[in-house]
């Protein structure tokens, strides 16, 4: 199966998976609704297709990654639907459509983000209650490091206090290890623990640290590239939003130049993983996207 292909065939298996796990949810409609009204928007569930694709280039079972996935898609969701909200990016389009606090208003809205991280969690928890097996915590404390104070929520801490600051390579990289890097490591690092590949690890996290990187700077070029209908967002928003990011730090052209860098190193560590072929390609992908 070419790379676009298989691709979308992954996309579609993550899709099939969030509709049935969020099918019978006891719950009042509208926070339902709330919350399946950002999570099928369209994302291209790039963090759950990097867990599926390490753990099957490892020769581990889609099926024993595919809720451990489809809860990190849910904590990136949440990460969007708050990004959003007046109080932190003030967005008013996402995913191709408008976010979510301004259909349902601030309240639901972050409703909503808690209800996808909570329900994340409780989905993991409920594979482990089956599976009964070490490596799921082990996936599970991965992925609450990765989302937290010392990841995600940091990361978002360090962005929002540095608005309109002027901040050296070391900080603009701390910033966007923890706020962007550290989730794309935790999908791809559970991707070995849960194919048993323990011995993978150094490679999944140096493999990752690298995609991260040049993913993030490839978000900030088509933040003053990128074309708003392919993106489904408002372009030029850290410019106005004064954020500093490797655009406004290298320029344009050396931007450009560093995501490739950093794809090349990504590479090299893909390499090592024994069926790559997939995880390649999606590398390159990532470097080449529009949206
Ligand atoms: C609110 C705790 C909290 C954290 C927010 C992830 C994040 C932290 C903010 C999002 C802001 C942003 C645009 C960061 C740049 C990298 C990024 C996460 C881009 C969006 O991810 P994609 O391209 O989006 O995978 P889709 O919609 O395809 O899932």
């Amino acid at each position: 199966m070419d790379f676009k292909k298989t691709l979308e065939y992954k996309q579609r298996l993550i899709n099939k998976r969030l509709e049935d796990l969020f099918s019978n949810i006891d719950a009042p409609q509208i926070i339902i609704e709330a919350m399946k009204y950002s999570l099928f928007a369209g994302g291209k569930r790039i963090r759950p297709i990097l867990s599926i694709a390490v753990c099957e280039a490892l020769n581990g079972r889609t099926e024993d990654v595919l809720d451990i996935a489809c809860s990190i898609e849910m904590i990136h969701t949440y990460s969007l639907i708050h990004d959003d909200l007046p109080a932190m990016d003030n967005d008013d389009y996402r995913r191709g459509r408008l976010t979510n606090h301004k259909v349902y208003g601030d309240a639901i809205a972050i409703l909503a983000g808690d209800g996808l991280l909570n329900y994340a969690f409780e989905t993991m928890l409920n594979v482990m209650k089956r599976k009964n097996d070490k490596r799921f915590v082990d996936a599970a404390f991965e992925i609450a490091k990765a989302s937290g104070v010392t990841g995600m929520i940091g990361g978002q801490v360090i962005d929002i206090t540095n608005v309109g600051n002027i901040i050296d390579e070391n900080s603009l990289i701390s910033m966007h290890e923890r706020k962007t890097g550290k989730l794309i490591e935790a999908s791809c690092n559970v991707g070995a623990i849960i194919a048993n590949r323990y011995d993978f690890l150094e490679i999944t996290k140096e493999y990752s640290k690298n995609l991260g990187i040049a993913f993030q700077i490839v978000d900030d070029i088509l933040d003053v590239i990128g074309e708003e209908e392919k993106l489904g967002k408002t372009v030029g928003k850290d410019a106005k939003n004064n954020k500093p990011t490797y655009v406004t730090l290298y320029g344009l052209e050396k931007s450009q130049e560093l995501a490739r860098e950093y794809s090349l190193k990504a590479l090299e560590f893909a390499n090592k993983i024994d069926n790559t072929g997939f995880l390649q390609d999606l590398t390159n992908y990532l470097l080449n996207r529009e949206s």
